[in-house]
């Protein structure tokens, strides 16, 4: 059993996050990972504020355990989103891709707990100062939106960067990753693309073909033109993208190229037209299995590999 600061802090067995995928991680998803002893995540992304609250109260329909919702902060309804979170006295918000500065005071007079995502130990500080109950290091091996550092160097600096906790991601889908995570100082790790295989994960068939086939280089950061660098599966999509990057198109006509792509992927399993987030690690994701039996798998490899860490000292 691993207990630290994070499974106290939220009462949860296992101290294993669900990150709030935009489209995929729905109340579905975040309420069976909760029950196998996990923190699931609602993922706000781009939806309005009805869709959210919508899946607030289809988990709590599910579990009685805590969950969380992820406010994307470039999302046009991120103020509408915010407020519902506050309303509905969620047990957690995770915040990603910007600043979440102007919503802290009312998530905590609400009493819940705020961590975000930082990916540079400036937002690190600024959170811990603003009162973040702990901080989610997320490293640029991660699908979607991505910082400028990695996991390796992200999650130490952070570390002594704050007092709070820790929470480690990007590139983290087993064991073995959680176990190098609390080398790094943390007490907890959140994954994404390992739940794209949960059972209870609504994704195309497409889509979960396409992660379980991954290999070591299936992936690639487009969008960086624009200032929303974005790491997903080097599809037919992803290259085009990446073409259009450095031809002179107006910036109107490249955004406009990215719109919708998400749900193509995601609900249509559009193999051509389709944006598939996916992080580096996508290849040691091979079989699709349960929720739980993910959150308490990663956990099980990690004992092990932390209890033996000294093998090699004589
Ligand atoms: O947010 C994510 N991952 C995401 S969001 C998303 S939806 C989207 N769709 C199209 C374009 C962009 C996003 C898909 N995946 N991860 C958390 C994360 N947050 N990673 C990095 C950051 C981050 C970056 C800068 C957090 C704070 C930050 O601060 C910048 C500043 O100073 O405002």
């Amino acid at each position: 059993m691993i207990v630290t600061p994070i499974t106290e802090m939220l009462g949860i067995k296992y101290p294993v996050f669900q990150g709030g995928m935009a489209w995929i991680a729905d109340g579905t998803l975040a309420a069976a990972v909760s029950n196998g002893g996990g923190l699931g995540i609602i993922a706000a992304g781009n939806a309005p504020a009805d869709y959210v609250r919508n899946e607030i109260r289809t988990a709590r329909s599910l579990t009685d355990k805590p969950f969380g919702v992820n406010i994307m902060l470039m999302s046009p309804y991120a103020d509408e989103v915010a407020a519902v979170a506050a309303e509905e006295k969620v047990a957690v918000v995770t915040t990603g891709a910007g600043n979440p500065s102007k919503y802290m005071a009312s998530w905590k007079d609400a009493g819940i707990k705020v961590i975000p995502v930082v990916a540079s130990t400036a937002m690190a500080k600024l959170m811990t100062r603003l009162g973040a109950s702990a901080l989610i290091a997320e490293g640029g091996e991660s699908g979607g939106h991505v910082g400028e550092l990695t996991t390796m160097v992200l999650v130490p600096q952070v570390c002594d960067s704050t007092d709070l906790p820790v929470i480690a991601a990007g590139g983290i889908a087993d064991g073995r990753g959680v176990a190098a995570a609390f080398m790094l100082g943390a007490v907890g790790v959140q994954m994404g693309t390992r739940f794209l295989a949960a059972r209870e994960c609504s994704i195309s068939d497409t889509y979960r073909e396409k992660i379980l086939k991954a290999g070591d280089l299936c992936t690639m950061v487009t969008g960086k033109r624009l200032g929303h660098p974005v790491r997903s599966l080097r599809t037919p999509f992803a290259r085009n993208y990446a073409k259009a990057e450095y031809s002179d198109i107006s910036d109107e006509e490249l955004e406009s190229m990215g719109v919708g792509a998400l749900r193509k992927a995601v609900k249509d399993g559009d193999s051509e037209n389709g944006c598939f987030l996916a992080g580096q690690i996508a290849s040691v994701v091979n079989k699709v299995e349960s929720a739980a039996d993910i959150v308490r798998s990663v956990i099980e490899e990690a004992e092990p590999v932390l209890k033996g860490a000294t093998r090699w000292i004589r």
